[in-house]
Order: structure tokens, then C-alpha cells, then sequence
């Protein structure tokens, strides 16, 4: 088989509720750029990158120049076995791994519909019936966020993200907290994501004020030494997230001690293939995993769904079904949550059907 085309739409996608977070990001409206690989045998493969402004060293208007200058390495290749063509690309250019994230989706879509296999069980066999996702809360008022946790619980949902720091008011941070928890009830997992937003001296302060809580802190800080100082001087349990996005920093994240939990985003990391191995890792660390993408509609749901259904239950946290946040749903055969919980697709390779119609007119053609 042989890569023959590449094509990439901008997709709009709109948030269906403000999402605020810290230091003024928000992803109410993010252009989605989507990808198909096409082949001489008619079989094309899909893949998804979706960037939120300022959140990771990325931005959507890099991607297509990215593939472009990957292009070579692609047309005429063999699609069969993604770590082979990204091992070549991986030498070809060093980082850009938004840009390989949504390539190595596509590959790896490929792949599994060549072997008539759901993408799960190429990546290990399908280890769980179902998985449980978070709901993420826009950070705004206290109250406001509290109703919004109530409704998702009544929706089944048991593990919460309350964002912080928008306002860059520690006190209101320590309200949101102790809002949400009141109005879920001891037992739900929570945790509170600054985003990088805060100060270690901030999110001390917060940490302190909530310590009764059982709360867990996400990325309060820039970078993993803040975070691990946040980490000791609270006591409590500690995500990491934009620091750790390779597996030098998930090494360094557990040397420091505050990596209780991790979010494994495909964009972050360079796609499917990288995760594979960071999971590993997560497993033998006893990191609780949470798989997902950063931002994106159903290619990025449904690749982030067959990395989670094929990672043992131990090491599984959560998995983020971003086609919930987003409209237009690009692939509307993509699961959704159902009382708090998400199936993986079983049909070969990512198992969903992309809706051309949504597409629009392609904005590149290599
Ligand atoms: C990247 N987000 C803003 C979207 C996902 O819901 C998770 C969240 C985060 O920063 O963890
Ligand atoms: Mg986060």
C-alpha cells in the first residue's frame, strides 16, 4: 500500500459553553484541522489536531505547513505500522508533535482498517468494558460552577476538572473548590487546573485552605519544580499536565514526587505511538492516567477512546470526550458518554465515519 494524497480542512468548532481559564485562555471558538491520508487501494485513514491558543507551543495556522514539510517522507510510503513511518519522520524533523499527533492518528486508522481491526486491538486488546469520564468546569462564579458540577452528576458523571484562576483571585479559587465539593458529596473524584496559572505561593495558599477537601491539584504552575514545591508544601495529591508532554518530563515529574496523576494528551505528546510507550511508563510508575487530546471533535475523542479501552484499569483514571464540549460533531457515529461513562468504537481502525459534508472545501491539498 502507498500514501497517495494528503488533504487538510480547517474546521471551526464552537465550545457550547464559555470555557474560561487561567491567564485569559479560552477555546469558545478553535479552528479543528483535520487530515485524510489516502492510499492506492482506496483506503484512507484520519486524524484530528485542534489547538487552544496559547496552551501548548503550537498553534492551528503551524499545522499545515508542518505536514507540508513532512509531505515528502509520506507520499509513496507505506502506511502499514505508524511507529516505522514516524521513527522516519521523527528523523526528518525533530519535534512539531501537534502536527505528528494528527499524521500517526491517521496512520494508525489506516492501519487497523487493513487489518479489519478496531484500533484497540492493535494496541493491546481491549482491556476495559467501558471508561469513565471527567466533566470539565469552566472556571466563573462559585455557584455557577457548582450548579453546572450538580448537573453533570445528575448525568451520572463521578469525577470532576474545576478550573482556577481566571480572575487571579486565590480566595474565589478556594471557593470554587469548596462549592463543588458541597454540592457533589464526599466520594467524587475532583481536582482543581490552573493551567499554569498561579504562583506556587497562590496555589499553596489554595492547597492549604482546602486540605480538609480530599481534592487533587492539576499543573498549577509552569513548571514541574513549582509544582512539586505546591505539592510538598500542601500535601496534596498532585496532575500534571503541560509539563509533562515527553518521557523525559514524566521521568522527571515522578523523580519529584508530584505526578500522582497525568493527563497523556496525543497532541501534546506527537500522537497514538508516543502514548503507547508513555503509558507503559505511567503503569510501571503507578501514575494514574487520564488519555485524551487537548482539544478537538470525534477523530480526537474516538483515537483518544481506543488508547483508554486498551490500557488496563489500574493505571486508568479518566478519558475526556471532547466531541461533549464541541459543535459541529464531525463523525456523529462517535460514541458519547452515557451515565458518566464512554464506549470505544468497534468498527476497524478508529471505527467512525467522518461526515464529508462537514468538512466543507479542503483549505490543503499536498
Ligand atoms: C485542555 N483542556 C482545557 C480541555 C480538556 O477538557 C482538559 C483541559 C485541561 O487543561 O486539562
Ligand atoms: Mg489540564
Amino acid at each position: 500500500m502507498k500514501i497517495t494524497k494528503l488533504t487538510l480542512w480547517d474546521v471551526p468548532l464552537t465550545a457550547h459553553e464559555t470555557y474560561y481559564m487561567a491567564d485569559g485562555k479560552t477555546c469558545d471558538d478553535t479552528p479543528s484541522v483535520i487530515l485524510c491520508i489516502e492510499t492506492d487501494t482506496g483506503l484512507q485513514g484520519w486524524g484530528e489536531y485542534c489547538a487552544i491558543p496559547g496552551y501548548l507551543p503550537a498553534y492551528w495556522r503551524g499545522t499545515a505547513p508542518a505536514v507540508e514539510e513532512m509531505a515528502p517522507v509520506l507520499l509513496g510510503a507505506d502506511p502499514i505500522g505508524p511507529a516505522a513511518v514516524m521513527d522516519r519522520l521523527n528523523a526528518y524533523l525533530q519535534g512539531h508533535p501537534y502536527a505528528k499527533s494528527l499524521i500517526d492518528m491517521a496512520l494508525w486508522d489506516l492501519t487497523g482498517k487493513a487489518a479489519n481491526l478496531p484500533l484497540y486491538t492493535l494496541l493491546g486488546g481491549r482491556m476495559v468494558a467501558d471508561m469513565p469520564v471527567y466533566h470539565s468546569i469552566t472556571c466563573v462564579a462559585p455557584e455557577e460552577m457548582a450548579r453546572m458540577a450538580r448537573d453533570a452528576q445528575d448525568q451520572g458523571i463521578t469525577q470532576f476538572q474545576v478550573k482556577l484562576g481566571a480572575d487571579a483571585d486565590w480566595q474565589a479559587d478556594v471557593e470554587r473548590l469548596k462549592a463543588v465539593r458541597a454540592e457533589v458529596g464526599a466520594g467524587p473524584l475532583f481536582y482543581g487546573d490552573w493551567n499554569c496559572g498561579a504562583s506556587a505561593l497562590e496555589a499553596t495558599r489554595v492547597g492549604r485552605a482546602v486540605r480538609d477537601l480530599d481534592v487533587m491539584l492539576e499543573q498549577p504552575c509552569a513548571t514541574i519544580e513549582e509544582c512539586a514545591h505546591v505539592r510538598r508544601a500542601t500535601g496534596l495529591p498532585m496532575k500534571l499536565d503541560e509539563t509533562a508532554h515527553d518521557i523525559p518530563t514524566l521521568l522527571d515529574g515522578h523523580a519529584k514526587g508530584c505526578m500522582d496523576a497525568v493527563a497523556l494528551k496525543l497532541s501534546k505528546f506527537g500522537g497514538i505511538s508516543v502514548i503507547r510507550a508513555a503509558r507503559e511508563m505511567c503503569l510501571i510508575q503507578g501514575t494514574q492516567m487520564c488519555i485524551e487530546d487537548c482539544w478537538g471533535s470525534d477523530i480526537t475523542t474516538a483515537a483518544s477512546l481506543h488508547l483508554a479501552a486498551s490500557t488496563p484499569a489500574r493505571g486508568l483514571m479518566n478519558t475526556c470526550d471532547l466531541n461533549h464540549y464541541v459543535a459541529p460533531r464531525i463523525a456523529p457515529d462517535a460514541p458519547v458518554r452515557q451515565d458518566g461513562r464512554i464506549a470505544v468504537p468497534e468498527g476497524p481502525g478508529l471505527g467512525i465515519t467522518v461526515d464529508d459534508a462537514v468538512l466543507g472545501a479542503p483549505a490543503h491539498i499536498f
